[in-house]
């Protein structure tokens, strides 16, 4: 990541939060040993219910191998050679078997294969849960909405919802950055901060409220001139289109060229429920503004 200023501090602290979701492996341990044990002497391993991305780690101290069975019905007969060994047997021993992604929602049957050992009974069955699907399920995607309230884009989010308010037409092609229609296209949008903004208004002598009441129609295009339904390449200055019609800017992932100005991506990519956002340290004005 790049240099984060305090003002961005709590973009920061939620993209860590959204990297960490779904982290969440468990350690499990089978005493592989007391599997066979209970075997043995007539009973029955219990099932152990499992999550994809657990370690499950067999502990023996006897002589054993760690074999799994493609089947259930493989396992129900102890077919000799149809398991995959996946831990030569040795006496004593801890394998660890990380559950795979494929294995979610259904059993994984583990046997050992040292002979009598599973027609004894030293088997066992690990139900895997749903795993990833559930979080697949509800997608904790974040709309371009939310980055303006955690990145503290105050001077954004107030000039957004004053054009939503004063035009229908914006409002609707703002939607799918709001969380409020589907993103197809997908848009991406640049997001300048408040200094960025400031610095503006000191430029043109004036005030955002006062801005928001004189030129409210003027200020709408600067906003759309901020949003494009263009990729941009990592390293390559690439003419986009905006959704201001007759408006493109030069742009790559490290810098911004607009009709009357430059900005530089401070924070960005930064992945949202609708395309890309960046976060830059100028407005950008289109030509239609007039260069000041
Ligand atoms: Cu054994």
């Amino acid at each position: 990541m790049r240099l984060v200023s305090p003002r961005l501090a709590p973009l920061a602290g939620l993209l860590l939060l959204l990297a960490a979701v779904g982290v969440r492996a468990a350690e499990v341990a089978v005493d592989w040993e007391q599997c066979f044990l209970t075997g043995v002497s007539g009973g029955v391993c219990p099932p152990v219910d499992v999550a994809v991305g657990d370690t499950v780690t067999f502990n023996w101290a006897g002589f054993h191998n760690v074999v799994i069975m493609p089947s259930e019905a493989d396992y129900g007969e102890c077919a000799p050679g149809a398991g995959e060994v996946l831990a030569p047997e040795a006496p004593g021993g801890a394998f660890p078997y990380t559950v795979p992604e494929g294995a979610a929602g259904g059993a994984l049957y583990f046997v050992c294969t040292v002979p009598g050992h599973c027609s004894s009974g030293q088997k066992i069955t690990l139900n895997v849960g749903p795993g990833e699907e559930a979080a697949v399920a509800a997608p904790s995607c974040t709309t371009v909405a939310d980055l303006l309230v955690s990145a503290n884009l105050t001077t954004l989010a107030t000039a957004v919802d004053a054009a939503a308010a004063a035009s229908e037409e914006f409002a609707a092609a703002l939607a799918p950055l709001l969380g409020e229609g589907p993103a197809d296209p997908p848009l991406m949008v640049f997001a300048p901060t408040d200094a960025a903004f400031e610095a503006l208004f000191a430029a043109l002598n004036t005030t955002g409220e006062a801005l928001l009441n004189s030129s409210l129609p003027l200020v709408t295009d600067v906003l759309k001139y901020h949003v494009s339904p263009d990729m941009l390449d990592e390293a390559t200055l690439e003419q986009i289109t905006t959704l201001l019609p007759g408006e493109t800017l030069l742009a790559d992932e490290q810098m911004v060229e607009a009709a009357c100005s430059n900005a530089t991506v401070s924070v960005g990519p930064v992945e949202t429920c609708s395309g890309m956002a960046y976060v830059i340290d100028r407005v950008l004005l289109p030509s239609s503004a007039g260069c000041a």
